[in-house]
């Protein structure tokens, strides 16, 4: 594998030094994609995210051929909720809360099947896991420590949802000074709209954020 390679993205292609570069998979959890979980409780359309698991796959293989390191997040709590701020467990009018019990275990609970990532996605014993709390992945974790431990200066991000937890994780990443490109088709949100303004918030004003690509661009530059 060349050391680096170009991205097709908006609003500009990018060039990243490969082994600098880290794949990113935001929370492809059961609670999320699956009926019965968190995001259902919540009142969404589930069957709305199944759409970015194929793009990821493909990307996730394409990066463990390169040897590229691979990062997968899960946000939960610990079972005796010691890490839940009570305003989140507490907000909105949920099915069912943090913390209750539903069809894949204790809602948002960490070692409950609902918090596990979806089979398709199984990280390897290799892959690092983060468990978080909040929305953003470097809040309250060991993600950043991990990022410098390994070089890390650029992200290529993915998962659901596009607006919550892969936009927040972005706009940490891009305070701390990394690259964030974000793989438009490996993300998701349960309202298609927020989808798409998540990503035009990522790219607008010369990308203030970051880049948005695709998965292939993605597989096509680590072919090159
Ligand atoms: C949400 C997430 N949507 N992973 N979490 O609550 O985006």
């Amino acid at each position: 594998m060349a050391n680096t390679g170009t991205i097709t993205a908006e609003p500009a292609p990018i060039t990243l030094d490969w082994s600098k570069t880290a794949l990113v998979i935001i929370d492809m959890q059961r609670d999320f994609m699956e009926p019965g979980g968190f995001g259902e409780t919540l009142g969404n359309d589930v069957s709305q995210l199944a759409r970015a698991v194929q793009p990821i796959a493909a990307v996730l293989a394409a990066a463990r051929d390169a040897g590229m390191l691979v990062v997968h997040t899960r946000e939960g709590h610990l079972p005796d909720l010691s890490d839940a701020p009570p305003a989140k467990v507490e907000r909105g009018a949920p099915s069912l809360r943090i913390g209750d019990s539903g069809p894949m275990g204790r809602i948002l609970i960490r070692g409950e099947a609902g918090h596990d990532i979806i089979p398709e996605l199984t990280p390897l014993e290799s892959e690092i896991v983060i468990d978080k709390p909040g929305k953003g992945a470097f809040y309250a974790t060991e993600f950043g420590d991990i990022l410098q431990k390994y070089g890390i200066e650029n992200l290529l991000v993915c998962g659901v949802t596009t607006e919550v937890c892969v936009n927040t994780t972005v706009r940490e990443a891009n305070d701390r000074g990394y690259r964030c490109v974000v793989i438009s088709d490996g993300c998701a949100s349960y309202f298609p709209e927020f989808h798409e303004m998540g990503l035009k918030m990522i790219k607008a004003q010369g990308g203030i954020f970051g880049w948005v690509t695709d998965s292939a661009a993605v597989r096509e530059a680590l072919a090159d």
